[in-house]
Order: C-alpha cells, then structure tokens, then sequence
C-alpha cells in the first residue's frame, strides 16, 4: 500500500511539465509579392524590400549599376502586396497569448491576418505589436500592403500652409536618405525590413527591451544592480539570476518593494572601456521567472558595466565638449556611420563584423550614426560593444524641419521610446543627439527666408517640441545615457563655432577653402569634416560593367551625386597635387588628396587637446558604388584616407607643423599611462642622407599632447623640397614634408619587390634606393593589403602582407607618386 502510494508521488511529479516557455516561430517563409495592380505573384524574400525582391526576379536591372536608377523609379510610386501561409499545431493552439510582431514595416501598411485588418503602420522605425489570439487558426494567412510614401506625403502637405524644407520626406517617418542624398541613389524602398514574428504563451513572455539592467552604483568593488522586468511586476514567481552562467542570485518572491526589480550585485567589476583605453569587458547575465519548479521564461543580456557623461561645461575659451568613460576623459577618434546599402537586407552579418574590424583596425574608438539613416541593426552594436566602439547615436532627423502635428508627435514619441528601449543596454552607446544639422539649416541656410513671423515661431516651435522636450524627456526616462539636441551646435559661420560645442566644418569642400584653414580653426570636437574621393578600380569597373576605367561615362557620372563634386576635387588638386592625364592615375590621386586634407584636419585636432577632444570625419562607408566622401568603398576596399586616417589616430602620434619658420613636433598620447622613451628627428634628404640629427629622452603625460621639440628653421641650411623630418618616438614614428606634395622634388627610381607566398595570401617586399611617396599596390585579385598609400624611405625594406584567396598572384601593380613629378 505504501509502495503505490509512493508510486503515485513519484508518477505525479514527473508527469507536471519542467518549463511552459513561449514558442516563437519566425514568419520568413513562403513569402510572395505582387504588384497591388498585378495578378501574378512572385517569390519574395522576408525580411527585404521590393527593390531585391524585382531584382532576384530579374524584373529590374541593377539599380546600383550605371544608370539604372533613373529606370527604377516607378517602383517608388506602386503600390506592393505581400503575403504568406503559415500553420499551427492543435497543441500550440492552446496557448493563452499570440501576439504577432513586427520589428520593421517600410512604410505605409495595412495588414491583414485571415482576411482581418490587424494593423495600419506608418513609421518604418517602429515596431508593431498585436494581440492575434482572437483571429489565428490551424492555417493562417498574413498580406501585408504597401502604398507609396508620396500618397501619404501629399496629404500631409496638403495640411499645411507653408512648405518645410527640404522636401517631401520630412513627413514619412523613414530612412531620409532614400530620398537621394549627396552621395545616394534616391531608391526609396517598400516592404517588410525586418522580422515578422508570431510569439505563443501561457504566463510569462519576457522581451528583451523590457529586460533591463539598471546600474545603481558602480564603484571599484562594487556593482549594485537591478533588472527591471518592465512585464512582469508581478510578486507571484521566483526569479533567478545568473552571472557569467553562475547563479548570483534567487528570490522566492519578490520583496514587495522590489515590485519588477531583481536586484542582484557583482563584486570587483571589470569594467567596459573603449578599445583603446581597456577592455570592453561584457557580462553575460541572464534572469529566469518559474513558478515553483516550472520555468516561464528566461533572457540573457549581454551587460557592460561603465558609466558614460558628456561634459559641457563653461571654462575660459566657452564650453566644453566631451566624454568621460569611467570617469576618464575620452579623446573621440573616428568617423560618420552611414547605413551600408540602400537596400537594408542585403547587409550580412560579414559585413558589420568586417566594416567595424575596420574600424578598430583604424585606432577608431567612435563612430557616429548619422541621422539621416537608419538606427541600426541590434548586431551593429553588439558587434561595438564586444570590440569597444563608442557609439554617438543621432536620432533620425536630418536637414530639414519637420512636422508638429499630434499625430506626427505621438509618432516620433512612440518611436523614440521603442528604439532607446531595445538599444539602451548597450555600454558602446555614449550620445544620443537629436538631429543632423537642422538648427544649422534653420539658422544658416537661409530656410528662413520669405516667411512671415508666425510661420517661423511655428516651425521653430515644432522643432522645439521635438528635440528640446520629447526626445531629451525620453532619452531621460528610458536610459543614462547623455542627450545633445543637435550637431552641429553652432554652424560654421557663428562666432561660437570654435568655442562651444561640437562642429561640422564644411568651410573645406563645400565653402572650398584651403585644407590648411583646417589647421587653424579647431573647434571643441569636430564632429563632421570631409573631403570627396573617387572608389577603387573595382568599384568603377562595377558601375560602368567593363574592365576599363572610364570615369567620364554618363552611368559613372551618375554615382557622383553633388552638383559640383566632380569640379570641386579638380580645383583642390590644382592646388596641391600634379593633374595627372590618365583616368586610373586621377583615381589615385582623388584618394591621396583626400587623405592628405583629412589626416591634417585630423592631427590637428589631436594636436588641439584638451581644447579640442574629437575628431570624427565624414565619412566612414558607402551605401553603393560611388564617389562619396567615404574612407571605405561600397565594395569594402580602403581608401588612402583609412590606411592614413589609421596612422593619424594611432594612440601615441608623433605630430609636427611649422610656424613661422619654428618647427613644432608634438606628441599627443591618447593613453591612461605616462610614457618616456627617446625622441629621435631626422633631416633626411631623399637620397637617406641624413643632414641634421637630433635625440632626446622624453616623457609624455597620459592624456596630453605637449610640443616635445622646437627648432628655428633659419638657423639650418636645407632645401625644403628635398628634405623630409623623420620623427620616432619608441615605436611610433612620422614623416613630415615641408611643402606641397606638387611642389616635391623627387626623384625617379626602380622600386625592387620580392614576392612569397603565406598562409593567407603573400608577402611584398619593397626596397627603392630614393624615397619613395605614396606607394600605391593593386591587384585584380580581391584581396587586402595590411598597408598602403605608404612611403619607403630610401633603402629601408618594407614587407606588406597581402591578405587574399587567390592562390597565384603575377599582376602586382604598384604606383607611386614619385612619377607624377616633373
Ligand atoms: C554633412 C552630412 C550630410 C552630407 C555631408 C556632405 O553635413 O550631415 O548631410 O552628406 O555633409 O555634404
């Protein structure tokens, strides 16, 4: 009797589930789409956008190539269906909740489940989430339609009496750049951009951005944390959690003042620092709900422990601007982030990991994403937070002045709580801002001109609304992280440019002055400056589908998207560099002249500091194949500018400039310690005679740049554009030229090269008996060279590993600038 008594325990105990875990199927399946007009139905791909799903359907030609963007323009302006089946099993039936989410419509959509509307969309950076348990069945049918943005636009301003710059986009609330922008196609997209979910359970479904991890204090030997579980406030189930896969922590219950508060704590945290300046060091912590033995649910979240301020405050010059990381002040290093294709889809998880290895590669610890794109995928900053990236996040708002109706408000206010929501864990993330270059549009760029009074307080006081309450309340509510209204603070122009704030220097290409103007107009975090560049040979031969470089056909021209782009890099290198004749050697030296411009703006700036703590260039990538300014083509070949920019970002940057005949040589250490070590400087002419030496044991305080070494120029004899200053600093060392690269007397020499094979591709070595100046390797192999755009000092060997698949490699071309001396 007592052993089936038993038995019947042990039965019932095995017999109650382990877990009731939510079911999540992915809606990426059987997907179809049509024009709303059409009767046939083609095979779509989800998450993706109409303009892939016609070109894998060869229904279109390439848009990216030639000009075959004009021919795609009717797509814009059609209405899309989409549609797909799915079905359930009886038991999954059973669950208590069904919710469909959807992370990314583009942009106007009505769908419809079993025939039923269930939602209308209108913000491409929402996402929507709807209670489908009413209407789901055994078999299911969801069909999404999209109607054309500039239906909707049209209505909106319609609304108003007045236009608002710049154009109809202002009023859909999607990536602005589709519109076409100076270096994009104007491709504007429609369909499902990211995942269509349909999530099943019972009691308890945590979501990832309402599980967050609170830092209440955050000191050297102690880290006191919450996990608020936004959710569940619910006292009724015990909750578990774990650090690094150890449980750290376990309640029964919840306190009854801890309602949806886990507080849990880490002794002696390690930290998360910018690459350059430590680990980023993540925990992985993960929280589990069960009632009694049964799990619920559980999530993990990937937590950096660092605190973060932007520092703006008033000192003698005006005000300062810059981070603190821990506590430490953060010199920003990097570039503007656009998205990486017109087309979100075609983005894959490579090529975030490739572009931000780049980046890191680059001595690059920020990267700003720029508000006239998208906020990124959650991969863009898992991957910053593993490699210790700072994140500056614009908001997407780009030049232009937008609406203040309820409607628009509530929209941007919806999306603005769900984006810091799902991105606010992330330790890479330092800034958010407000906006690219509205305040600047509104008050430089003569928007306001013709209006009345009335109309201007109006739209300024939208433009309040939006980037001076609602977003810096939520920014607040939702996160820790600082809040910056706009970037640039004060446009060039403004007395104040150079003394407050962050700035956009555009005086260089747009205005066209001399890059040496860059030198002398240091702001106090330089947050855009660029110059154009034409793409690698293997971009043009994209574009224009042949072999030959030809940079004067309609198709390529059309990949230059500003109105004077082409004029304008003519004119800058009349001014520095030699014109060369043919097209491959004009590519060559587009990219030298805008390494050259780039690199003094950014040493510069480095000099600068602490007056100056940032210098972010504009830009990082290429959303396609184009001339951009971009340091990185569409096709992820490096510019001359990357291989220079890394070089002028190293940590410890050996950095000289003549004033009034003094030669200056700083060194700027970026670094947490002090550095000694032997200064060595080298007048050397180009044939590696040495005509003046000098060396001195130095040390270098962290965080600084100091003037190391000064020498007055007319007490030596030496010709200018002979001679070049060799500057080492232990391992750092620079090359300083004292006149225009046009106006160099080099000198014309073979340049000797070996080639072996390696693991991973080969390795060149190079050796020249003059100097040589901007060697420049290409292959027709794809392929990536560990440096280029380098000069070989005379007799010095130099070994390049070439990085690439390719198993033979007989067509090494090298360049140098030495022959573009006459
Ligand atoms: C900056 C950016 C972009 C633009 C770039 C080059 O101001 O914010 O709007 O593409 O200049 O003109």
């Amino acid at each position: 009797m007592r052993y089936s008594l038993l038995l019947l325990i042990v039965g019932c105990f095995s017999c109650q589930p382990k877990h009731d875990l939510p079911t999540t199927i992915n809606l990426n399946k059987n997907w179809q789409f049509k024009k709303v007009s059409d009767t046939v139905w083609h095979s779509a791909t989800v998450p993706g956008n109409v303009f892939s799903d016609l070109l894998h359907n060869q229904l279109i030609e390439d848009p990216f190539i030639g000009n075959n963007e004009e021919k795609v323009q009717w797509v814009s302006e059609a209405d899309w269906e989409y549609k797909t089946t799915f079905s359930l099993s009886e038991d999954l039936l059973e669950k208590k909740h069904f919710e469909l989410n959807f992370d990314g419509l583009d942009t106007y959509a009505s769908v419809y489940l079993n025939d039923s509307l269930i939602l209308k969309a209108n913000n491409a950076f929402r996402k929507w989430e709807v209670d489908v348990k009413p209407l789901i069945k055994l078999e299911n049918e969801l069909r999404l339609v999209f109607e054309s943005t500039s239906k909707y636009e049209a209505q909106a301003k319609e609304k108003l009496s007045y236009e608002l710059p710049e154009g109809e986009r202002v009023f859909t609330r999607k990536a602005q750049f589709q519109y076409g922008w100076d270096w994009g196609p104007k491709l504007n997209t429609s369909g499902i951009w990211r995942p269509i979910k349909l999530v099943a359970w019972n009691e308890v479904y945590l979501k990832k951005e309402n599980t967050y991890v609170v830092q209440k204090q955050l000191n050297d030997s102690l880290a006191d944390l919450n996990i608020s579980l936004e959710d569940y406030p619910s006292t009724e189930y015990s909750y578990e959690v774990y650090v690094n896969g150890n449980l750290n922590q376990s309640y029964e219950r919840l306190p009854s003042d801890m309602t949806g508060l886990v507080s849990f704590q880490i002794k002696n945290p390690k930290l998360w620092w910018p690459h350059n300046l430590g680990e980023p060091y993540l925990y992985d912590i993960k929280v589990v709900v069960k009632d009694g033995r049964k799990i619920l649910d559980s999530i993990s979240v990937k937590k950096g422990l660092r605190t973060v301020e932007l520092i703006t405050e008033k000192d003698s010059i005006g005000e300062s601007f810059y981070f603190k990381v821990n506590g430490v002040p953060v010199y920003a290093k990097g570039a503007n982030y656009i998205p990486q294709h017109s087309f979100q889809n075609e983005v894959k998880h490579e090529d975030y990991e490739k572009l931000l290895n780049d980046v890191v590669d680059a001595n690059m610890n920020m990267l700003r994403v720029w508000g006239g794109g998208i906020y990124e995928d959650d991969k863009f900053y898992d991957l910053c937070d593993e490699k210790g990236i700072l994140v500056w996040q614009d908001f997407m708002f780009a030049c232009a002045m937008y609406p203040g109706d309820t409607e628009f408000l509530d929209n941007v206010a919806k999306e603005a709580e769900q984006n810091l929501k799902r991105l606010r864990s992330h330790p890479s993330i330092a800034l958010w801002c407000g906006n690219n270059e509205s305040s600047e549009g509104w008050n430089r760029w003569g928007w306001q001109a013709d209006r009345n009074e009335e109309e201007k307080e109006e739209i300024w006081n939208n433009y309040l609304k939006v980037f001076d309450s609602i977003l810096p309340k939520t920014v607040n509510k939702f996160t820790d992280t600082p809040y910056w209204q706009t970037s640039p603070k004060y446009g060039r122009g403004n007395p104040l440019y150079k003394s407050e704030g962050d700035a956009h220097d555009w005086w260089i290409w747009h205005d066209g002055y001399p890059f040496e103007h860059l030198e002398e107009n240091v702001p106090r975090f330089m947050s855009e400056f660029g110059f154009q560049s034409f793409p690698s040979y293997e971009v043009i031969q994209f574009i224009n589908q042949k072999d030959s470089i030809d940079i004067t056909s309609e198709g390529f021209k059309n990949h230059q998207k500003h109105s004077k782009g082409f004029q304008i890099i003519e004119t800058y290198m009349q001014c520095d560099f030699p014109e060369p004749d043919s097209a491959e050697d004009y590519v060559y030296m587009s990219q030298l002249l805008q390494a050259y411009g780039i690199t003094k703006g950014i040493e510069a700036q480095r000099r600068a500091k602490p007056y100056t703590m940032g210098s972010l260039y504009w830009q990082l990538n290429d959303c396609w194949p184009a001339v951009s300014w971009s340091s990185i083509d569409y096709f992820g070949n490096w510019k001359a500018l990357h291989y220079k920019a890394k070089r002028s970002f190293e940590d410890v940057l050996v950095s000289s400039k003549v004033e009034n005949d003094i030669l200056k040589t700083w060194i700027v250490n970026d670094k947490l310690d002090e550095i000694t070590g032997q200064l060595t400087l080298k007048l050397m002419n180009f044939s590696g005679e040495i005509i003046w030496s000098n060396e001195e044991q130095i040390s270098v305080e962290p965080l600084s740049s100091e003037v190391k070494f000064q020498l007055d120029l007319k007490k030596l004899d030496f010709n200018k554009d002979e001679t070049i200053l060799v500057s080492t600093f232990n391992d750092e060392s620079s090359l300083f030229y004292f006149v225009k690269p046009k106006d160099l007397k080099l000198q014309q020499a073979e340049i000797q090269q070996k080639i072996t094979k390696t693991n991973d591709g080969f390795a060149v070595e190079l050796l020249s008996s003059t100097l040589q100046k901007d060697v420049f390797l290409s292959s027709g192999s794809k392929g990536h060279f560990s440096d280029n755009f380098f000069d070989l000092l005379p007799n010095q060997i130099i070994i390049v590993q070439f990085h690439t698949e390719a198993q033979t490699f007989d067509d090494l071309q090298i360049k140098t600038f030495n022959t573009f001396i006459r």
